[in-house]
């Protein structure tokens, strides 16, 4: 268990000592301290937005949330998006994308859990929620067996929707525009590696089109 601790405690010190150097890469920008929020513009090509969309739509399906008492995905009417799963087996594009999430966070490609693409209609939205794990419950126990706790998000902008569908921070506060290329960059857990309750973090309804976002979610050890 000490052990856990020291490597786990190691890991987040070397992360936060790198934001400092390895974050400005790509362009990000440091827009909230706590909770912890970068921002980059123009971080995906339009190709590598197109690529992502087309491979995900013939697979969509009606996005789940986590079961508080089991390891399944449930339906929920706090996500209202459609999404799909999308390995990187043998696929360039998101391997160059993960290798450049991998360089700015300096947390391993392997810790990353599979890109996950989200399609938003009129109206679709995902109220405010964490990305962490509940160690309390019997769906954020199982989960955390299998790499341990999220420690960051990066969620990647793959169209402008006409109007509507932010990414919004009530504890920041802060609204995030959802444009084409964009990465958002923020850390689930503090500095100290506990969940951070700041982290709080929704999808605001789309008003006119739609959205299109990938998100990456990064374990604290390895997923892949
Ligand atoms: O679609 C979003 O903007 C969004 C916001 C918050 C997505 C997620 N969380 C997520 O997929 O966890
Ligand atoms: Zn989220």
């Amino acid at each position: 268990m000490l052990k856990f601790f020291l490597t786990f405690f190691i890991k987040v010190t070397l992360l936060a000592s790198h934001i400092e150097w390895d974050i400005g890469r790509y362009g990000f920008k440091k827009i909230s301290n706590s909770p912890e929020i970068y921002l980059a513009e123009n971080f995906l090509t339009d190709a590598e937005c197109n690529h992502i969309i087309e491979k995900a739509r013939p697979t969509l399906s009606r996005s789940t949330v986590v079961d508080r008492n089991s390891s399944k995905g449930v339906v929920d009417k706090n996500r209202t998006s459609l999404g799909s799963s999308l390995s990187d087996g043998g696929d360039q594009v998101i391997q160059n994308i993960r290798n450049r999430v991998e360089t700015i966070t300096m947390i391993p490609y392997r810790n990353g859990e599979g890109l996950q693409v989200l399609n938003y209609g009129v109206g679709a939205e995902y109220k405010p929620h964490y990305d962490y794990f509940d160690a309390k419950t019997e769906g954020g126990k199982s989960h955390l067996k299998r790499g341990g706790q999220r420690v960051a998000t990066i969620l990647l902008y793959l169209n402008t929707p006409e109007k509507g569908g932010e990414t919004i921070f009530p504890n920041a506060p802060l609204h995030v525009r959802p444009v084409k290329g964009r990465a958002l960059l923020f850390y689930d857990v503090t500095d100290q590696g506990k969940p951070d309750s700041k982290s709080l973090h929704g999808g605001a309804p789309v008003i006119a089109g739609e959205k299109w976002i990938a998100n990456l979610w990064l374990r604290e050890g390895e997923f892949h």
